[in-house]
C-alpha cells in the first residue's frame, strides 16, 4: 500500500519508537476498529439520531453492524466517483447520524475528512476547499435556516479541484448522499496506523486557519486516554451536544472516544435545555461535553426542569475557561460530577480526575492524558519556570502534533526548533501537575468555546473602502467570557460609517456569524507599543472601562 503524504512534518522515528514501545500506538486504523467492534457486537447500538418532529423525522438507532456495513458499502460508492486514498473531502455537516457514515466510510478509503464546522460559510469552506485541493464537499440541504447547496455551487465554481457535492437531504443541482452507488465491496487497500487519518481545524490566530493533520495512531491513543479518565464504557452513552465536527466532542471522549469503547453515541440538533434534556432523559444518556456559556445554561435550567436527567454521571466543560463561580454551581444543580478539560485540536488535552478533591475540580483545567505529554511553562525567552509560576505553555506528545499541515512558514515560529508546540495559553501549573488557564498570548478572541482569530476578521475589514486601520480584541462578557470588539480607523476624509455598516459588511463577505464582530468603535488613531505596534493590550482595557463605565 502506498502511504498517505504527510504535507506535514512527521513525528521523529525514535519518537515513534518511544510511543509504539510505551503501547500509546498500537497499531489501530479507525477503519479497523469499527470493524473489529462491528465483529465483536454487531447488534449493538452505535449511533442514535433521535426524532425531529420538525423535520418529519423518525427516531433512527444504527447498530455497530449497520454503521459498519453502511461505511463499508459507502466507501466502495467513493471508490467508485474516483475518490482514493490522500484525497481530501471537506466535510460539514451538523450533528446526523450520516455524519458517522461519511467519516467513517473515508477513513477506510484513506481519504481525508476536512472538518468544516456547519457555520462556516463562503469565506471559510472556499479556502478549505481550495487550500486543501479537496476533491469533495459533503453538506446537508439546508440548515439553521442557510441553503449550503447555493453556497456549494459558488465555490464548485471557483475551486476547480472540486468535482463531487454530495448532500444528505434533498440534493439539487448536487448529488444525493444516497445516490452514491452503495456497493458491497470493501475497500483492502486501506491506510496505514501511521497515515494522516484527517485534518481538523485550528482555532488560529492568522489570517487564515491553520489545517492539523492527525494520524490514526495518535488520534485513537488520545481516545484509549480519554475514556479510561472518563470511565466510558460499553455501558456508557455519550451525548453530542456540541458540533460534532469539533475536536471536543470528537474526541474528549466524545462521540469517536465512545464508539472506540463500543458505547452508543446519541446526537442531539441543538444543546438547548428544552432539545437536550428530553433526550437524556428518553436515552439514559450518562455524559456529554459543552462549553461554559452552555455549561452555565444547563445547570440554571435544572433547577425547574420536568425531565430526569438522574442517568447524567459526568458533564465535561472545555473550550474556554469555565469560571470557579460557575463550576461550584454544577454538581448541586445537575447531580453529576464536574470534569474540567483543556485540550487543543492540535494534541494535548487535559483533564481533572473523576477523583480529583473537589477543590482541584473546580480551580483547575485538569492535567495532562498521558504520562508522555511533555510540559514546559516558559518565560518570554523560552526559559523554564519553577512550578506555581505563569507563563508560556509548550507541549511535546504521543498525539501532539509536529507541524501544521502544508504551512513550513508558519510552523518555524508555532513550533519550538526541537518539536514542542507553542500552545499560546498561559498558564500556571500546580503541584499535582494540574495546569490553571491563567490568559492568552495569542492573538485570539474565545467567544464561549469559538475561536476567533483577530487577524482574519481584520483582513475582512479593511477590505471595506472606507477603512484605514482595523484592530480586533476581546471584551469582556458576563455570559461567553468574551467577545469581540473591533476598533476601526476611518480613512482621512471618509464620511463617517455606522458600525452597523461594518458588521453587515463583514457578514456579507461571507464568514461564519460567530465571527463577526459584536461592536465596532471608531477612532482617529490607535494606542502603540513601545515599539510602534497597535497595543492591543490598552484597547481592551479601553473597552474594558467602558463597558464598566456604562454599567
Ligand atoms: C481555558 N481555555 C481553554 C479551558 C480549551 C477538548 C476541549 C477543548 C478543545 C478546544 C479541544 C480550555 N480553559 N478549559 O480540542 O479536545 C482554549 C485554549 C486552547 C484552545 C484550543 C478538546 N479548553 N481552551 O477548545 O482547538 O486557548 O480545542 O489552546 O478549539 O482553546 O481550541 P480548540
Amino acid at each position: 500500500a502506498q502511504p498517505i503524504t504527510h504535507d506535514a512534518p512527521a513525528y521523529p522515528a525514535e519518537y515513534a519508537e518511544r510511543y509504539r514501545a510505551a503501547g500509546h500506538w498500537r497499531g489501530e486504523t479507525f477503519g479497523g476498529m469499527l470493524r473489529e467492534r462491528a465483529l465483536a457486537h454487531p447488534d449493538r447500538v452505535a449511533i442514535v439520531d433521535p426524532a425531529d418532529e420538525a423535520r418529519g423525522k423518525e427516531r433512527r438507532a444504527w447498530t455497530y453492524g449497520e454503521l459498519d456495513e453502511r461505511a463499508d458499502r459507502l466507501a466502495a460508492g467513493f471508490l467508485a466517483k474516483g475518490i482514493g486514498k490522500g484525497d481530501r473531502v471537506v466535510l460539514q455537516l451538523p450533528n446526523v447520524a450520516e455524519f458517522f457514515e461519511v467519516v467513517f466510510a473515508l477513513f477506510r478509503i484513506g481519504a481525508l475528512p476536512v472538518f468544516a464546522l456547519p457555520a462556516h460559510r463562503e469565506s471559510e469552506i472556499r479556502h478549505f476547499c481550495a487550500f486543501t485541493e479537496a476533491v469533495a464537499y459533503v453538506i446537508p440541504d439546508t440548515e439553521a435556516g442557510f441553503d449550503h447547496r447555493e453556497l456549494a455551487s459558488k465555490v464548485r465554481a471557483e475551486v476547480t479541484t472540486l468535482r463531487h457535492v454530495f448532500v444528505v437531504g434533498d440534493p439539487g443541482e448536487h448529488t444525493a448522499l444516497t445516490d452514491v452507488p452503495r456497493e458491497p465491496v470493501p475497500a483492502e487497500d486501506g491506510p496505514r496506523p501511521e497515515d494522516l487519518a484527517f485534518l481538523q481545524l485550528s482555532g488560529g490566530s492568522t489570517g487564515v486557519p491553520k489545517l492539523i493533520p492527525r494520524t490514526h495512531d495518535d488520534y485513537i491513543y488520545s481516545l484509549r486516554g480519554s475514556n479510561e479518565i472518563c470511565a466510558v464504557d460499553e455501558h456508557s452513552v455519550y451525548l453530542c451536544a456540541l458540533p460534532a465536527a469539533h475536536n471536543f466532542p470528537l474526541s474528549s471522549p466524545g462521540t469517536l472516544g465512545a464508539l472506540y469503547a463500543g458505547a452508543r453515541v446519541v446526537l442531539t440538533r441543538s444543546p438547548s435545555p428544552d432539545v437536550a434534556f428530553p433526550v437524556i432523559e428518553r436515552e439514559g444518556v450518562t455524559l456529554t461535553g459543552l462549553v461554559p456559556p452552555l455549561a452555565l445554561v444547563w445547570t440554571e435550567a435544572a433547577a425547574t426542569t420536568r425531565y430526569d436527567l438522574s442517568s447524567l454521571q459526568v458533564l465535561l466543560v472545555g473550550g474556554a475557561k469555565f469560571s470557579e463561580e460557575a463550576a461550584r454551581r454544577v454538581t448541586p444543580a445537575l447531580g453529576c460530577t464536574l470534569q474540567q478539560v483543556f485540550g487543543m485540536a492540535e494534541g494535548l488535552v487535559n483533564y481533572t480526575r473523576l477523583d480529583d478533591p473537589f477543590e482541584t475540580i473546580v480551580t483547575t483545567q485538569g492535567r495532562p492524558i498521558s504520562p508522555d505529554d511533555e510540559i514546559r511553562v516558559v518565560d518570554d525567552q523560552d526559559n523554564d519556570l519553577p512550578v506555581g509560576e505563569t507563563g508560556h505553555l509548550l507541549t511535546r506528545g504521543p498525539y501532539t502534533i509536529r507541524g501544521y499541515w502544508r504551512a513550513p512558514e508558519h510552523n518555524a515560529t508555532a513550533f519550538t526548533e526541537d518539536g514542542f508546540y507553542r500552545t499560546g495559553d498561559i498558564v500556571r501549573r500546580t503541584e499535582t501537575g494540574h495546569l490553571v488557564v491563567e490568559g492568552r498570548a495569542k492573538d485570539q478572541i474565545n467567544r464561549g468555546g469559538e475561536k476567533v482569530a483577530a487577524e482574519e476578521i481584520e483582513n475582512h475589514i479593511l477590505a471595506h473602502p472606507a477603512v484605514h486601520d482595523a484592530a480586533v480584541v476581546s471584551m469582556p462578557d458576563a455570559y461567553l467570557g468574551e467577545r469581540t470588539c473591533a476598533y476601526v480607523v476611518l480613512r482621512a476624509g471618509a464620511a463617517p460609517v455606522k458600525s452597523l455598516a461594518i458588521k453587515k459588511f463583514v457578514r456579507e463577505r461571507g464568514l461564519a456569524a460567530y465571527k463577526v464582530p459584536d461592536r465596532v468603535e471608531f477612532v482617529e488613531e490607535f494606542p502603540q507599543t513601545g515599539i510602534g505596534k497597535v497595543s492591543k493590550k490598552d484597547l481592551r482595557a479601553a473597552i474594558t472601562a467602558s463597558l464598566a463605565a456604562a454599567g
